[in-house]
């Protein structure tokens, strides 16, 4: 019966990061996934969320089913925190938005209805990008192409080349963007690139699909938010799906949402139900438990603000990683320039080591970053990161 079944070559993140798991050696160095580590390298347990969790603990009840987009205030507490509660947009309903299942969840279910309500919509992606966001689009049916983004002989971004291809774009083509922190790259459009990009996205007639996985990491929580803000004031109807699997490292309780921007609150209603049909025919309805946990942390002021000082700690020890990284490489090897670790942003640096580079990287050294070269620096620390400049130095000298 199943004979004619291939076998599955892997995922280049998720499959790594169980080949780690799997390596004996003891003084192995976790930089592939986009998980954020303390600086003991554990996934933190927030005090914010170990708080909410007690809240939910003493008040344990029934478990209903909840309905198909997901707990009121988990979605209400989504729209604060992306838009401001008293923003227009969201006093005046008009943006719909579903609780998901992870930030995934929320790119796969608008993927589902851009197949759906645009049928013959094309996504184009940033050059590199998550190769998740292939497969997803891919798999709802959508074809994939590629804007320029990332520029290999500057560690910058071709915002020009960028540009110039959107523009080009057949209208209601949708269109990928990291709202920040991208992935795998750590090169972000300045607010002033957002402020250009807004009226070619306009004049075109393209569909933003904003992706949100890492609020909070890049420039602050609000900061973060530059992006959702400027295209919703700039009258743009868009999608966005944002994440607290990082930015509350509550990544196995799979808690995001997906939000779509609408001219007004009747197509907003509309836009609802028809996300609703989409995870009825997907999941259901999503976890419980994960909607009560964020909802907690946002809706309970203490919480909100233990939570913003946690998130503002976790930047600040990437963008001290970043620093320890870059001075002893740079003294290691002066003639090489390191300046990109200083100004990417986020999780990720895209270190332009080759394939072969990581793989010696990952069986000489025990140190893991994914093929394409990218580091997650959030997995450095004080114990860790003079070993990774030094086996870095060693495999770049060749
Ligand atoms: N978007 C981006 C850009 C992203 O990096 C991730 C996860 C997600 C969405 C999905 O996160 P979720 O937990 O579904 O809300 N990225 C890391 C883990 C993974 O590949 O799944 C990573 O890039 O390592």
């Amino acid at each position: 019966m199943f004979a004619h079944i291939t076998p599955y070559p892997g995922d280049p993140i998720l499959s790594l990061n169980e080949d780690f798991q799997k390596d004996p050696r003891t003084d192995k160095i976790n930089l592939s996934i986009g998980i954020y580590f303390d600086d003991a390298g554990r996934i933190p347990v927030m005090g914010s969320v170990q708080r909410a969790e007690a809240i939910l603990a003493a008040q344990v009840g029934p478990k209903p089913y909840l309905p198909m987009e997901g707990l009121p205030a988990f979605r209400s507490a989504v729209q604060a925190l992306l838009w401001g509660e008293s923003h227009t947009a969201v006093t005046g309903g008009s943006i719909a938005t579903i609780q998901s299942v992870g930030s995934s969840g929320g790119l796969k279910v608008g993927a589902d209805f851009i197949h759906t309500w645009f049928p013959g919509s094309a996504i184009c992606v940033s050059e590199p990008t998550w190769d998740n966001h292939k497969a997803v689009f891919e798999g709802a049916g959508l074809s994939v192409q590629t804007y320029p983004y990332y520029d290999p002989a500057t560690g910058g971004l071709r915002f020009e080349a960028m540009c110039e291809t959107l523009r080009a774009l057949p209208g209601r083509t949708v269109v990928l963007l990291h709202a920040c922190c991208h992935n795998p790259t750590g090169v972000d459009l300045t607010t002033a690139q957002w402020d250009a990009l807004v009226p070619v996205l306009k004049e075109r007639g393209l569909i933003a699909f904003l992706d949100l996985a890492y609020q909070g990491f890049g420039d602050g929580i609000e900061a973060d938010a530059y992006a959702v803000r400027a295209l919703t004031d700039a009258g743009l109807s868009f999608f966005v799906a944002n994440s607290f699997s990082k930015n509350m490292s509550v990544y196995g309780e799979r808690c995001g949402a997906l939000s779509v921007v609408c001219p007004d609150a009747a197509q907003a209603a509309c836009v609802l139900g028809q996300l609703k049909f989409t995870v009825r025919r997907n999941y259901s309805n999503p976890p419980l438990h994960a909607g009560q946990l964020v909802a907690t942390v946002l809706g309970t002021p203490e919480l909100r603000t233990q939570w913003a000082a946690e998130v503002d700690a976790m930047r600040a020890r990437i963008l001290a990683m970043r620093q320890r990284l870059h001075d002893v490489l740079q003294a290691k090897l002066p003639g090489r320039d390191f300046g990109y670790f200083l100004t990417q942003r986020g999780m990720f640096s895209y270190t332009g080591l080759t394939p072969a580079q990581v793989d010696r990287l990952r069986e000489e050294f025990g140190v893991y970053l994914v093929r394409s070269g990218r580091m997650c620096v959030a997995g450095l620390n004080e114990r860790n990161v003079e070993r990774t400049a030094a086996a870095m130095a060693a495999v770049l000298a060749g």
